[in-house]
């Protein structure tokens, strides 16, 4: 298998930060050079139409775009079902909707920033303060949700005592903002976690 993935891409750094962790599964990575725009030329978007990072090539030669569906496919995979599925029906929904809300909710914000901020810079344009201030206060909002489930959780991770689907699907993506974005995290346990990934 070969993951086309970019080494700034939060969403690259999602499955990327799984395979880091799980050195037993043994995949390629392939840099897609999104500064030169590789990702809109008609070869890769022969392998993925929608023109992004990652993308997993399977052993059959067919794609899979998306990072949770990359994500739950490896961690079924690999056997690791204690890392999609766990405890009650309750429990399991509580996972999902972590995961879900790091794709669509936190990942929104943390996109906009990158984009008004080390994506902006990357295409030789100035970031405007007044649009990454606004950035910055709606991600630190957001940061401010997951401190506080990480204070009330028992264990060192979101729902369980070890990394799940919902731990990759959000710290490794703050991670790359705080690279790609200079994003500071002014929440301890954040930092703490976020670290680990
Ligand atoms: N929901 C998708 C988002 C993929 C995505 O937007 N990737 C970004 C990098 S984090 C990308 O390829 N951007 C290039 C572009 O949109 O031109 C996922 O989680 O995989």
């Amino acid at each position: 298998m070969k993951l086309y993935m970019h080494p700034m891409s939060g969403c690259s750094n999602r499955v990327m930060s799984f395979l880091d962790h799980h050195p037993e599964i043994e995949i390629e990575r392939v840099h897609v050079a999104l500064e030169k725009g590789e990702h809109k030329g008609p070869e890769y978007r022969a392998k993925n139409p929608m023109g992004r990072v990652p993308l997993l090539e399977l052993d059959d030669g067919s794609y899979l775009f998306e990072s949770a569906a990359i994500l739950k496919y490896l961690m079924a995979r690999y056997a690791r079902q204690d890392l999609l599925a766990e405890g009650t029906l309750e429990e399991r929904a509580r996972l999902d909707q972590w995961a879900t809300w790091g794709l669509v909710h936190l990942g929104f914000v943390l996109s906009r920033l990158n984009a008004e901020t080390g994506l902006k810079k990357m295409m030789g344009q100035e970031p405007d303060p007044a649009k990454v201030e606004a950035c910055t206060a709606d991600v630190i909002a957001h940061l401010e949700i997951i401190n506080e489930l990480l204070n009330a959780s028992e264990g060192d991770y979101l729902c369980a005592e070890h990394p799940t689907l919902a731990d990759y699907m959000i710290a490794p993506n703050i991670k790359a903002s705080s690279r790609l974005a200079g994003l500071e995290v002014p929440f301890e346990a954040v930092q703490t976690w976020v670290s680990k990934f």
